[in-house]
């Protein structure tokens, strides 16, 4: 009989107490998506720079122009590079690994504002693929495009062939993540992170500049942290 009215007792504060965490999780759960979709579509619509204004993971916020991006991995990801070179190329994850990598750890910091210190990122620098491809006499420059199909990018050449450009494959030392680009985004180190285009899936050798996506909305083609868009950061590379 003891026993029984400690059962019927406790039954119910143990569900209570279940219950209880079950809903605050599902809280948690639901919380991410949507202020992630919420801080897109604001960064969509508003260049000036009054957007992310919720801190993500880390210290850095998640930016897409698009509401959604598939997802690629190491079974359908590529890169291909073409444009006036001599080897245009289509190469595969496994082919970005198995190349030249380089580590760098620098200040990120973004054009609205937030910078986050001391961050390692890791891949092919940028140069090697151009000098593997065969920049033709002539070219200039370098755009780069995504496969969320929208966002683009671009360097002149000489930017582009600093040692401190990578098609960056890892992120804080581990494998970029979907949100923040992954598989492979450009990592440019010496400025605002806009022109770090995430999800990049082409490289294309041009003879001029062709100003990037927030380019066509006022940000400043060459974005140099602390000499650009009327800024005055401490530079980060
Ligand atoms: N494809 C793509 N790349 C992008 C952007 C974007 O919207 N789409 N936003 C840029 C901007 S403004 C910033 S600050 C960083 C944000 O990177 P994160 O989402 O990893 O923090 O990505 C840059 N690269
Ligand atoms: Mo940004």
């Amino acid at each position: 009989m003891d026993t029984t009215h400690e059962e019927d007792r406790g039954t119910p504060v143990g569900r209570r107490v279940v219950l209880g965490l079950l809903g605050l999780g599902a809280a948690g759960v639901a919380a991410g998506p949507f202020l992630q979709r919420l801080e897109s579509g604001l960064a969509e619509r508003d260049p000036s720079g009054l957007t992310g204004l919720l801190p993500g993971n880390n210290g850095f916020r998640y930016y897409s122009v698009v509401t959604s991006v598939p997802e690629r991995d190491a079974t359908n990801y590529t890169l291909t590079v073409d444009g006036l070179v001599e080897r245009p190329a289509t190469h595969r994850l496994a082919d970005l690994q198995a190349m030249p990598q380089r580590r760098l750890v620098k200040d990120v910091q973004c054009v609205t504002g937030w910078r986050v210190p001391d961050t390692p990122f890791e891949g092919v620098p940028l140069a090697h693929l151009l000098d593997t491809a065969g920049v033709q006499p002539g070219a200039k420059a370098v755009r780069f495009s995504c496969f969320d199909g929208a966002y683009t990018e671009s360097l002149t050449l000489d930017q582009a062939r600093r040692d401190d450009v990578l098609v960056a494959l890892s992120l804080q030392d581990k494998p970029i993540t979907h949100d923040h680009g992954g598989p492979v985004r450009l990592y440019v180190a010496p400025m605002y992170f806009y022109k770090s285009a995430k999800w990049l899936s082409g490289i294309t050798v041009t003879d001029e500049v062709q100003p990037g996506y927030w380019e066509g909305n006022g940000y400043d083609v060459d974005a140099w942290v602390g000499r650009s868009n009327g800024r005055v950061d401490a530079p980060t590379s």
